[in-house]
């Protein structure tokens, strides 16, 4: 595999132990860079392969409906690796207490992490360098052109960042490997995971129900592609913006958990017979803005703050700090659907009760918080808070972009200044309604807000 994906945290002692890759962001065995040079570096080294999982029991304030999720897929993906005679060790606790004595037991020689913007990743990574002497190398099997190759600084927007990675994909947008499985790690005996032990015990707020709508893991991650492609690629650019038409791909929480590789969409994308005007669009998202959204939370470690907005936004947003605001909600008010503005709630049920909030309204959703909050701090704590609460797709660098783009202005530029906003782009109920039947998107998530009573 190309090397370039690779980047070595540390070198480490030498020693003839196996080669551990710790899984954590992209949970799947089929299509995945980390798995694929762990299996590579063990058959140089002629020792065996293990893949580690470390289940934490509070992760950015996750709940019961995202662990579940996780959880179900991850069983799934063990279930694979058992298939290629991998073994598999699921650990419980915070892998900064768990890995180093795993990884001591083990006498591994070589730790191979997936790559994560994430501060938390980052904070994991460092303080595991500190603890454990063994070489440490670290894939991003999560992105096409791996972060550091895409850019070494934070880019402007997707109009700076979109030459870059096209001009370099046709190096990186390369088939997968099959998965050789070399016959030194069939010595190592797999752990054996009592699954419905795990979900029963599984972590989080129970108060946030596990959703029905969508089914965890790669298999059924890959027949939702290969459903999108056939039935709804060729609409996506028309309907991507009216919440009414299921047009989305419903992928996002699927490459949340890395049931499925982005680099295993654009291939199968490409590979699509329909016209290629059909597939510009969707590319678009699923290439170059989520391997924007990476790269904004890369490299500004503030990707979650109001002092990582551009100079700009902070500076209009705080020339309007003191405006009155028309409306003002408290985190409870939004939480429980309680402002004035029907478009707004229904955006809220469809989160709450579906655990996936279309795509537009998101954009209209997190601007309206920041209209109708007392600061754009509160703003973005509260539109956060919530994203990561109800969202399936949570506590994801696509969110933390996605909200610091609505509220602070993150790759967009400045536009007519009005109260509040300043120059941050503003959205309108008049505007959407413009785009598509408000009130039958209103009526849909009222009657879905019944049965939710109902149930
Ligand atoms: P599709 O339209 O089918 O797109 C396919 C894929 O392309 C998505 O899964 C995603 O990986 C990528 N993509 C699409 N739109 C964007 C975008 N604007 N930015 C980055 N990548 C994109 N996405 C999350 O994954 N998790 C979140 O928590 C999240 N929160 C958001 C909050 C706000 C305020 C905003 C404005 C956007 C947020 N997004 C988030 C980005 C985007 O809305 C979702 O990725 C998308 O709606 C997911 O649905 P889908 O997979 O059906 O999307
Ligand atoms: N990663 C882990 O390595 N261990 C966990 O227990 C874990 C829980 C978890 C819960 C919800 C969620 O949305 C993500 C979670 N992740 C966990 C991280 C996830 O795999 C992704 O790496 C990041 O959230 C995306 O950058």
């Amino acid at each position: 595999m190309n090397p370039k994906r690779v980047r070595v945290l540390q070198n480490g002692i030498d020693r003839k132990g196996p080669v551990i890759y710790w899984m954590s962001r992209d949970q799947r065995a089929e299509d995945n860079w980390a798995l694929i040079y762990g299996i590579e570096e063990a058959t140089r080294q002629k020792v065996p392969l293990g893949v580690v999982f470390c289940l934490i029991d509070d992760f950015l304030g996750a709940t019961r409906r995202q662990f579940d999720f996780m959880l179900r897929g991850l069983r799934q993906t063990f279930e694979v690796l058992a298939d290629y005679k991998i073994p598999c060790f699921f650990l419980q606790g915070n892998p900064i207490d768990v890995l180093p004595h795993f990884i001591e037991t083990t006498q591994a020689s070589l730790l191979i992490t997936d790559f994560d913007p994430l501060r938390i990743k980052r904070h994991w990574k460092d303080q595991l360098m500190e603890k454990c002497p063994i070489a440490i190398h670290e894939v991003d099997a999560h992105n096409i052109v791996p972060v550091w190759i895409a850019s070494p600084k934070q880019e402007y927007g997707a109009y700076t960042i979109r030459p870059k990675i096209s001009r370099l994909l046709p190096e990186f947008l390369d088939e997968f490997p099959t998965i050789q499985t070399n016959d030194f790690h069939q010595s190592w005996q797999s752990q054996s995971i009592n699954w419905d032990d795990v979900l029963r015990h599984c972590p989080g707020d129970t108060s946030i129900l596990p959703v029905t709508q969508f089914i965890p893991g790669s298999k059924n991650a890959l027949q939702q592609l290969h459903q999108f492609l056939k039935e709804k690629l060729e609409l996506y650019d028309s309907q991507r913006n009216d919440p009414n038409a299921d047009g989305q791909s419903n992928l996002s929480p699927f490459l949340h958990f890395g049931h499925i590789s982005a680099q295993r969409i654009a291939l199968d994308v490409q590979k699509a017979s329909i016209a290629k005007d059909k597939k510009t669009a969707f590319l678009e998202e699923v290439v170059v803005r989520r391997e924007l959204s990476d790269n904004f939370c890369w490299y500004n470690l503030d990707y979650d703050r109001f002092s990582g907005f551009p100079n700009w936004a902070r500076a209009t947003l705080n020339h309007h700090r003191s405006d009155r605001r028309e409306y003002l909600y408290s985190q409870e008010e939004f939480e429980l659907a309680q402002t004035h503005d029907p478009l707004w709630n229904a955006a809220q049920k469809e989160m709450v009760y579906t655990g996936k909030m279309h795509g537009y309204m998101r954009m209209y959703w997190a601007k309206k918080i920041l209209e109708w909050s007392e600061t754009p701090e509160e703003a973005l704590q509260i539109a956060i808070y919530l994203n990561d609460r109800y969202e399936l797709d949570g506590r994801d660098p696509n969110g933390y972009t996605g909200i610091a783009w609505s509220i602070g202005g993150i790759h967009d530029r400045a536009w007519a200044e009005r109260p509040v906003f300043g120059k941050v782009r503003y959205m309108s109920y008049r505007g959407a309604r413009s785009k598509f039947d408000v009130d039958q998107y209103i009526s849909k998530y009222e009657a879905e807000e019944n049965r939710g009573r109902e149930e």
